[in-house]
């Protein structure tokens, strides 16, 4: 039986040749099904539209599901702390990225040059800290893969460009955007407004301070948020002289503590330290070294943050970044 087709039915067929996404290729299929004269004499070439339909519709929902656990923001945490470079765009953060780690991401001129989370590692004397090239924010939302991103990492470097316009709303525009997020940024941990609050520990670096405005910028900047951040202006294409410095203040903010454990009657071993969050214990430590000794644990002789060398303490003495400390067990 002859199919008779209308013109109709050969317009949209030349659309689906022409169409080059599958969501294009399924929207002229699923039209030519809606003309095509529904006869005997069709019927092959209905049910070959309706094979395709259910080809692409497969396909599709494969890829959604391999978009959905593809998430580029989840970034698998290495080294000691994860800490995030974040700000609005062009302010510098692939220039630090590249300067601190191995890491070779994109650096141009433009604004919106990195699409993706790039990490790195940043040795910090005998640590290794991840930082994370985000992309710019911009906008007014802050993405929800972003948002989880930042509230996964032990902290965020926020960057600026101090020879901005409109370096306060950079700020103010940035600090809004988090709190979208619910996320709180401060150097010091501050009160949140409710539990479902997130304090990200963090850190406001100024870029391109290079000229006297930028450096009278940086001074306003430092006296309107010194209670709330460590502020810090540095110039990335002259690095040198501030590179021991904004390590140092990462480190600070990553939120941790290097312990060296030192065995009876013997010399700590100064080049492994174990990497513990900051206000851990010596039962922490312990613990950390192996599950049984907690069970055994007495107490400790700590070098460095007790008041005299060797002091014994107990199990719930709070530890400092550097201690030596010798377990002593029952
Ligand atoms: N003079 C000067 N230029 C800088 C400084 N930091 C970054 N730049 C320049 O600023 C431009 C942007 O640097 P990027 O590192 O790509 O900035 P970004 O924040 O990663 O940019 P997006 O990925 O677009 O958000 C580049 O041309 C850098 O060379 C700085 O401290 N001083
Ligand atoms: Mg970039």
């Amino acid at each position: 039986m002859p199919a008779n087709l209308p013109p109709q039915y050969f317009e949209v067929e030349a659309k689906y040749r022409a169409a080059k996404t599958p969501a294009e290729k399924l929207e002229a299929l699923e039209e030519m099904l809606a003309v095509i004269p529904k006869h005997k004499g069709t019927e092959k070439l209905q049910a070959e539209i309706k094979q395709k339909i259910a080809k692409l519709k497969k396909a599709q929902a494969q890829e959604k599901r391999k978009g959905a656990t593809h998430d580029p923001f989840l970034i698998e945490k290495s080294g000691a702390a994860q800490i995030i470079l974040c700000g609005p765009p062009n302010t510098g953060k692939s220039t630090l990225l590249s300067l601190l780690t191995n890491a070779r991401p994109e650096i141009a001129e433009y604004p919106f040059t990195t699409f993706y989370p790039t990490p790195g590692m940043m040795d910090y004397e005998d640590v290794q800290i991840q930082l994370v090239d985000f992309p710019p924010f911009s906008g007014s939302e802050l993405e929800g893969p972003m948002a989880s991103a930042l509230r996964r990492s032990d902290g965020a470097i926020l960057l600026f460009d101090a020879q901005s316009d409109t370096l306060l709303e950079d700020i103010e525009n940035t600090l809004n955007l988090l709190s979208q997020g619910k996320i709180l940024a401060g150097t010091q941990p501050l009160p949140l407004p409710s539990p479902s609050w997130h304090f990200l520990p963090s850190l406001l670096l100024l870029s391109k301070v290079e000229n006297q405005d930028a450096e009278e910028k940086v001074s306003v900047i430092l006296e309107l948020y010194r209670d709330r951040f460590e502020v810090l202006g540095v110039s990335l294409k002259d690095f040198a002289p501030y590179r021991d410095k904004v390590k140092e203040a990462i480190f600070r903010i990553s939120g941790i503590i290097r312990i060296y454990s030192k065995p009876p009657g013997k010399p700590p071993d100064l080049s492994r330290p174990f990497v513990l969050k900051k206000g851990s214990t010596v039962s922490d430590l312990a613990e950390a070294i192996h599950k049984d000794l907690l069970l055994r644990l007495k107490g400790a002789r700590v070098w460095g943050s007790a008041k005299f060398g060797g002091q014994l303490v107990p199990p719930d003495y709070v530890l400092q970044d550097k201690d030596i400390v010798e377990i002593r067990t029952s």
